[in-house]
């Protein structure tokens, strides 16, 4: 029998039991973790985006930065000509940086609590977007004040490859794909690994169209 009323995206998404992967010695992708969170996310993503909108933004070396960003939360991550660094007001509209949604943060704790660090209180959530041919090159996050909070990461829309490395630039990388609706919780140990994200392919996602968004909670502070 057909429901009665349809549901869009049921032929195409099948909601999965979610599963855990260990990548580290502190570090889990958490599989499909998001999807039953996603029609609740997305409203609170449009929020902070009529906020603060989507920028690219230039790194101290003069180069512009391929994946646009966007912040929520007391802290938002930037750089500029001047250094990377995290900033209480958005530079763009020199107004604070919107409100993390309620939803946000209920996700982040509840997916930090599944790879074991209950208590985590995030000040901050980077949000970046990708186009096709977007990518992240491979750097350490150490921004950050306080190492002992782990970070939550959350892919929505076209996939992409992370690479996860050692803690020198040179040490080997493992590949992990990456999907919509997956989360990634680094911590401890693993928190100061070199990772990276490699170009995004071309594609069309039925929820989020032609991009990649990944949501990036952390502790600044
Ligand atoms: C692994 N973002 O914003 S997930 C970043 O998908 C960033 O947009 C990527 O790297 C993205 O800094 C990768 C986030 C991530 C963040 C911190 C990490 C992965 C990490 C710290 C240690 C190891
Ligand atoms: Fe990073």
């Amino acid at each position: 029998m057909r429901p009665a009323t349809p549901d869009l995206f049921a032929d195409h998404e099948p909601v999965q039991p979610p599963t855990r992967e260990q990548i580290g010695e502190q570090s889990w992708v958490l599989r499909g973790f998001v999807l039953p969170w996603l029609e609740r996310l997305l409203p609170g993503l449009d929020a902070v985006l009529a906020a603060a909108p989507f920028r690219q933004m230039v790194t101290p070396g003069g180069f512009t930065m391929s994946a646009a960003l966007s912040s929520c939360g007391t802290w938002g991550w930037t750089t500029d000509r001047s250094g990377y660094r995290y900033t209480r007001q958005d530079p763009l509209s020199g107004k604070l940086w919107p409100p993390m949604p309620e939803v946000f943060l209920q996700l982040a704790q509840a997916a930090a609590q599944e790879a074991g660090f209950a208590g985590f209180v995030p000040d901050s959530c980077l949000i970046n977007r990708y186009a096709p041919g977007a990518k992240m090159s491979l750097h350490q996050d150490k921004n950050e004040t306080s190492m002992a909070a782990p970070i939550v990461s959350v892919s929505l829309g076209l996939p992409a490859v992370f690479l996860f490395g050692g803690f020198e630039r040179s040490d080997k990388c493992q590949r992990v794909s990456l999907f919509h609706g997956d989360v990634v919780i680094w911590g401890g140990v693993d928190r100061l690994r070199y990772h990276a994200i490699l170009p995004i392919q071309h594609g069309q996602h039925l929820r989020l169209g032609e991009q990649r968004i990944n949501f990036t909670f952390r502790t600044a502070r």
